[in-house]
């Protein structure tokens, strides 16, 4: 038993789900399939780590005690039902995927302790795309990656030992993820030849063992193949050549992998090849991919992160965060019905607090995705403990006002991708408290309708302990920490104060004067970036008059995102009755001494946790003190020396 590498799959940690042994001990499997295989596969592993033995294989179900496994077409996709009763479970699927994931869920939740009269449960996804984003390069690096080299690549090449990414299938399958990207959106040199007669058998091997989990395996396209592959004098869309090449191209990867699911492009953005180059927009360019995806079932999935990153910080007008709605907006509706666009959480770049992008419910003519990202490039690199899963919901629940009051983000999407946080580590993801971070992205796209609270405990139980009170303890952390991180770190939403280009540890005007567009303007009478129609670079009419009101008006602006929004005087009272530097002031101190907390209150479960968690977690804990501290000393004391006034409390400010 390998606690550490088992994840929330660590059947028979402890006694919890001896009571199943009875049922799993007889398997009555009246439904075929890979993927149903592959269920069967972990009822057996579960039974076998519970008792050493095999299950006995049985046509009819028997009163004694069996484990049934059917499809009822009813259910719809990727929906199961599971009962239970005196002799036996029945895991019932709308489809072989559902069948899976009924029988996942049902283990997940056996062994967390979670009792047989609570896994009468009947699900299904509310939506029908839930990806997972791998930003892993040929070379073994990851992108962003805090967890170890990549487990897809090594030395230029797909790595041929499949043990791991069947782990990892095992793993997303069990959240119900059912697509994956598995390179990186910047598409260097080597990747860019994954599309190629060289490297797709290896590519169509991988794409294999994610497909007996019932997952889709999509690759990031680099847009100027067509010249780099072929030797084109031009990748513009509308040239014939150009089509062509594609057409080949998506032929000859469906002759290796009948199940591919298409393309992930990242275009016209952070200096990657697109079809602005040859004066065409982004609708040409992706409508011109899915066409030669379309005879085979293939989308096209385009991120709507294209920004100016070579702005003059001295020009006031242009403003980052506008981007990606000027950019898509006005080709509503002119997108092909196999094209999604995927859009980032947040206008700007995933930082710990955003607004939520004008971009959703402005499209109501295009399928569109939104984008998390799982993986802690600004929220603490798995070394600061960060559970996202509440800013996820955040964003999720967020009321758009197109079309009307209710009209939430999870309604105005067709899924999700989320920028995985996993690599070689023995524990997949560096800290193995981030572990809840993959969990809760998959279960939080799966039903939007999940508290963070009961994610959380669903993970820890699984994961860590099932017993309740410490589970408690480790669920009451994890959802304290993104506030944590959040007061220690940049104030109000204003975003951005991190070291540059590394975005770990603090660096307050490490991009104030660079070409990114990320900008806080703090001078001596106060801070923050003023996106108002009335003084400001007119952002907030980018939202529903509702939200757009809200924004605007300083006094109805959320709190947490007045600096999102406004620029204002130190001396601005808040509504808690502080002034804004005197909330920067407390929230920083506090911020630092809950980070303690979370030590001390780890450290108070010493005895109770497995041993190599204890330690991992622990490591890091001690790191983001340190993190929060600096963060603390150097965050007050810019500002105090900005300002010249002091704390009320007169404690520790460097001056
Ligand atoms: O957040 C930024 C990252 C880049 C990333 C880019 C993107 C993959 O710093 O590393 O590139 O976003 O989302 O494309």
């Amino acid at each position: 038993m390998d606690m550490l590498y088992d994840c929330w799959l660590a059947y028979g940690k402890d006694d919890s789900m001896k009571w199943t042994e009875k049922y799993l001990s007889r398997l009555c499997v009246l439904c075929s399939g890979r993927v149903i295989s592959s269920a069967v596969k972990e009822l057996e592993a579960a039974f076998g780590r519970l008792t050493g033995n095999i299950p006995e294989r049985i046509s009819q179900p028997l009163s004694e005690g069996c484990f049934i496994l059917r499809i009822n077409d009813s259910l719809g996709a990727g929906g199961y039902d599971i009962s239970v009763s005196d002799e036996s479970i029945t895991v019932m699927g709308g489809d072989e995927n559902g069948v899976l994931y009924g029988v996942f869920r049902f283990l997940i939740l056996a062994s967390g302790g979670y009792p047989p009269e609570s896994l009468s449960i009947t699900e299904k996804p509310c939506f029908p795309l839930r990806m997972i984003d791998q930003w892993d390069n040929a070379d073994g690096t990851v992108e962003r990656g805090y967890s170890g080299a990549s487990i897809f690549f090594e030395k230029g090449r797909p790595v041929s030992d499949m043990k791991r990414l069947t782990d990892y299938a095992r793993l997303l399958s069990s959240v119900g993820i059912n697509a994956i990207c598995i390179n990186n959106v910047n598409v260097h040199r080597t990747e860019t030849f994954f599309i190629t007669e060289g490297l797709l058998p290896d590519i169509a091997k991988i794409a294999g063992i994610f497909a007996d989990y019932g997952i889709k395996l999509y690759l990031s396209v680099n847009f100027a193949a067509p010249m780099e592959i072929d030797g084109l004098s031009t990748a513009d869309p509308l040239d014939e050549r150009v089509k062509s090449r594609w057409k080949c191209t998506a032929d000859n990867i469906y002759r290796h992998i009948p199940e591919f699911g298409g393309f992930l492009v990242k275009a016209d953005s952070e200096n990657r090849p697109g079809p602005h180059t040859y004066g065409r927009d982004h609708a040409e360019g992706a409508n011109m991919l899915a066409a030669a995806l379309k005879p085979f079932g293939g989308n096209v999935i385009w991120r709507c992160f294209v920004y100016n990153c070579h702005v003059d910080w001295r020009d006031r007008t242009t403003d980052r965060a506008k981007a990606a709605y000027d950019n898509f907006k006005p080709l509503d509706g002119k997108f092909a019905d196999n094209v999604y666009l995927q859009i980032k959480n947040g206008p700007m770049d995933f930082q710990i607090r955003e607004a939520v992008s004008p971009l959703f419910g402005a499209m109501p003519d295009t399928n569109c995705l939104c984008e998390f990202q799982i993986t802690q490039e600004y929220t603490g690199q798995q070394i600061d403990l960060c559970y996202l899963v509440p800013m996820w919901k955040e964003c999720l629940d967020f009321d758009t006002y197109h079309g009307g009051e209710g009209s939430l983000v999870s309604r105005n999407i067709l899924g999700a991708a989320g920028v995985s946080n996993v690599g070689s580590d023995r524990c997949w993801t560096g800290d193995p408290l981030a572990g809840a971070n993959l969990y809760g992205y998959g279960r939080l796209v799966f039903d939007p309708a999940l508290s963070a609270e009961k994610i959380a405990m669903e993970w820890v139980r699984a994961a860590i302990t099932a017993d309740e009170e410490t589970a408690e303890v480790i669920c009451k952390m994890l959802v304290s920490s993104r506030d944590i991180y959040e007061s220690y770190t940049s104030p109000l939403g204003v975003g951005w104060m991190v070291t540059p280009h590394y975005h770990y540890g603090v660096d307050v005007d490490g991009y104030e004067y660079s070409p990114w567009g990320t900008y806080h303007y703090s001078d001596r009478n106060g801070m923050g970036a003023d996106r108002t129609k009335a003084t400001g670079t007119g952002y907030t009419a980018q939202y529903a008059p509702h939200n757009e009101e809200m924004y605007e008006n300083v006094s109805a602006c959320p709190e947490e995102l007045l600096l999102f929004f406004h620029h204002l005087p130190y001396t601005y009272m808040l509504s808690s009755g502080k002034t804004l530097i005197q909330h920067i002031y407390d929230s920083h101190f506090e911020g630092a001494e809950k980070a303690e907390e979370l030590l001390m209150r780890w450290r108070s479960l010493k005895e109770r946790v497995p041993e190599e968690y204890y330690r991992e977690a622990e490591l890091r804990f001690e790191k983001q003190i340190e993190n929060s501290r600096q963060w603390r000393d150097v965050i007050n004391t810019y500002y105090y020396r900005k300002s010249g006034i002091d704390d009320i409390r007169g404690r520790k400010i460097f001056r």
